[in-house]
């Protein structure tokens, strides 16, 4: 099977757009491929960040990645820094960098504007290397990313590519390797269109963890009268009737591909089901259908996260298959780099 990895930042609550992004795909994508899922806690420190929080967001985080339907018979699920050749192999990989690779990535531009000079640690310049090894390290044959991901696969996709002519092919097999290739080039796998969920209070801007409002989001573990609140206050638009892919009608769009996601219903059915309705009518909907389809995923979390032997067994199960492979792939790489192994 051809095998996939992926994971979410433990950075903060959960929310729609982490779910209907990705986690509602794993959990489909599961059963076609050979699936590693893990908790990023590595790159949720990049950014200013409260250490009494963060073991208790990885959980958390974990918690929901199984009450979503993540399945520990088909995936493997486990903490980022429990599997440390994820750190080594980035040195290693560092090492083979270009820094002007790194220094073209938009998201650092934007996040170092953002956070201020002072404030600019040297991981945020460096986060994709450890994103290319994460990726890596799993000789994975396909990310699923988003559009604000593509250009960091691609450097992963270049830095495999560099390091496979540096350090692998007959040179390596001079040293006694396999010879050939050291990394797997993997390919992006691009998400089901209307994935992307937007704020709910500018229809403009994705949904997001570090936006400051809780109420631009719906958190997966919101109960049923904050999801009902923050659906009444959303923002919404003064046009008749509902439409989907109107440019001046952004909120009503992605509030309309958000109830057709969780309704398992098509585009066309909800076009039609909601063109003659007012917002009133179609806001008690989609939160009767939140509420609906999330309830299920608050219950196996509340079981979940109050049997910490259980999660505690997943994830150390989950770490020591990922580490056999990344060990594997990690032992290839100072090899082929030439070091004195012991
Ligand atoms: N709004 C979104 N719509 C669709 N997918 C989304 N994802 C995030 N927001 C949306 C997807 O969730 C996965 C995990 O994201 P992450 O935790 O690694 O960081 P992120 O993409 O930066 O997500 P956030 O929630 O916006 O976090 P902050 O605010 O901390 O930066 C990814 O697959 C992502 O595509």
């Amino acid at each position: 099977r051809k095998r996939m990895v992926s994971g979410v930042q433990p950075t903060g609550a959960i929310h729609l757009g982490n779910y209907l992004g990705a986690i509602k795909n794993w959990v489909a994508l599961q059963n076609s491929y050979d699936t590693l899922f893990f908790i990023v806690d590595l790159h949720a420190i990049t950014l200013p960040y409260d250490t009494q929080q963060l073991s208790k967001a990885s959980r958390n985080t974990a918690a929901i990645y199984l009450a979503c339907g993540v399945d520990t018979s088909k995936a493997s699920v486990f903490v980022q820094s429990h599997v440390r050749a994820h750190v080594e192999l980035m040195w290693l990989l560092s090492c083979a960098t270009p820094i002007g690779w790194l220094n073209r990535m938009i998201q650092f531009k934007e996040k170092s504007r953002k956070a201020g000079d002072e404030n600019v640690g040297v991981a945020l310049l460096t986060y994709p290397v450890l994103m290319a090894s994460d990726i890596l390290l799993y000789q994975s044959d396909f990310v699923p990313v988003g559009e604000d991901q593509k250009q960091h696969l691609e450097l992963t996709r270049e830095l495999a590519e560099r390091v496979n002519y540096l350090y692998g092919g007959r040179k390596w097999k001079k040293l006694g390797g396999r010879g050939g290739s050291i990394f797997k080039v993997p390919e992006p796998l691009i998400p089901p269109a209307g994935a992307r969920v937007m704020s709910l209070t500018d229809g403009l801007s994705k949904m997001s963890k570090s936006a400051p409002s809780d109420q631009s989001r719906i958190n997966l573990l919101d109960p049923k009268d904050v999801i009902a609140n923050k659906i009444k206050r959303c923002k919404t638009d003064s046009f008749p009737g509902l439409e989907f892919d109107n440019p001046e009608r952004p909120e009503c769009n992605n509030l309309l591909s958000i109830y057709q996601i969780i309704s398992s219903k098509t585009k066309e059915e909800v076009a039609r089901e909601c063109q003659d309705m007012n917002w009133g009518t179609f806001k008690n909907l989609i939160t009767d259908a939140l509420v609906d389809h999330l309830h299920p995923i608050q219950v196996r979390y509340e079981e979940i996260i109050s049997d910490p032997a259980y999660l505690d067994g997943v994830l150390a199960d989950g770490a020591t298959k990922a580490a056999a492979i990344a060990d594997a792939t990690l032992e290839n790489v100072y090899q082929a780099m030439g070091f004195l192994r012991r």
